[in-house]
């Protein structure tokens, strides 16, 4: 029997670089919230993917490094946090963005802290063959990339090749989860992310960033199906009929997407209830932070 191997994976970037699209696709199925939005992941999330004997646990991080906000400034923490505990690091770079000043921001955080990682180019889909060259070029000025991939986490580019090396850099280990495990989150938390994400994708407005979900309970049912019960929880009084809709339409459809997302996830029949509430200081309560895995900092 080949030695058992087991390592955590961190992947820090700039938002909406496509870290959490690279959890799913490692993991082979979604465990993370995705949305064209910035600044989508919020709480700390482990997807768990298998290859050669290894058990990776990846660590999906908020794409923050700029904070302004109290919430912004505990992802960022956390973010390093969970760099400095990891086996190995991954820094995305968005292959259509180039290196731009965020990307700017996480690199000198890394050579900072004197850690190596793996520089991963995403979107490759996005760009032509020598833009990515030039790309490679100008990030080998940094001495602790170690390796570089090409990758499009989207159509599963370059990920064969990362999936080995990634579990190349796993030590010997006991694993940590069972293998039908795919990640480490608790249901409440997934709950108010599949709102959450459906919020996004469904509202236009500026609106997202001053939203916040939270999972008020979760009852399993004698019938194996559970009632699930989560705020939407909106700053102003002025944004509660836009989360609404007319005659509800807005909230009805947020909940029947989530819903769908989180009986797919969870794997049992879901009776959602989505209230909306106005709450001008979700971002000033230590609960919201406990919840999602995040410290509070005064
Ligand atoms: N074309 C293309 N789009 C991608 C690829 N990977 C991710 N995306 C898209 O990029 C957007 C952001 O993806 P996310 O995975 O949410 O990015 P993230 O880095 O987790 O973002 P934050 O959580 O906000 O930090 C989504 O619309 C994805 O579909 C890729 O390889 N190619
Ligand atoms: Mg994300």
């Amino acid at each position: 029997m080949t030695q058992q191997r087991f390592g955590i994976i961190a992947l820090l970037g700039a938002p909406n670089v496509g870290k959490s699209t690279l959890v799913n696709a490692l993991v082979g199925q979604k465990v993370a919230i995705v949305t064209s939005k910035v600044q989508t992941t919020r709480a700390r999330l482990r997807g768990i993917a298998h290859h050669a004997g290894a058990q990776m646990v990846l660590v999906d991080t908020p794409g923050v490094f700029r904070p302004r906000r109290r919430l912004d400034r505990a992802m960022t923490r956390a973010a390093w946090q969970e760099s400095r505990r990891a086996d190995a690091r991954c820094v995305l770079i968005d292959a259509s963005r180039g290196m731009d000043e965020e990307s700017g921001v996480v690199l000198a955080g890394l050579r900072k802290r004197r850690t190596e990682a793996l520089c991963l180019i995403n979107k490759i889909d996005r760009v032509r063959r020598d833009t990515l060259l030039q790309l490679i070029d100008a990030l080998r000025a940094n001495a602790f990339l170690t390796d570089f991939f090409l990758i499009s986490a989207l159509r599963g580019d370059g990920l064969g090749e990362l999936r080995e090396a990634l579990a190349d850099r796993c030590p010997e280990g006991v694993w940590h989860y069972p293998p039908e495990q795919a990640a480490d989150i608790p249901l409440r938390l997934l709950a108010a992310e599949c709102v959450r994400e459906q919020a996004y994708v469904q509202l236009h407005q500026e609106l997202p960033y001053d939203l916040a979900t939270e999972t008020v309970s979760w009852k399993d049912l004698p019938d194996g199906s559970a009632r699930v019960d989560v705020c939407l929880l909106v700053r102003r009084t002025s944004q509660k009929p836009i989360v609404v809709g007319e005659g509800g339409r807005r909230v009805r459809s947020i909940s029947a997407a989530a819903r769908h997302a989180l009986a797919a996830a969870a794997g049992c029949v879901i009776h959602l209830f989505v209230h909306v509430k106005v709450d001008p200081s979700w971002q000033d309560r230590q609960e919201h932070y406990d919840a999602l895995g995040l410290e509070f900092i005064t």
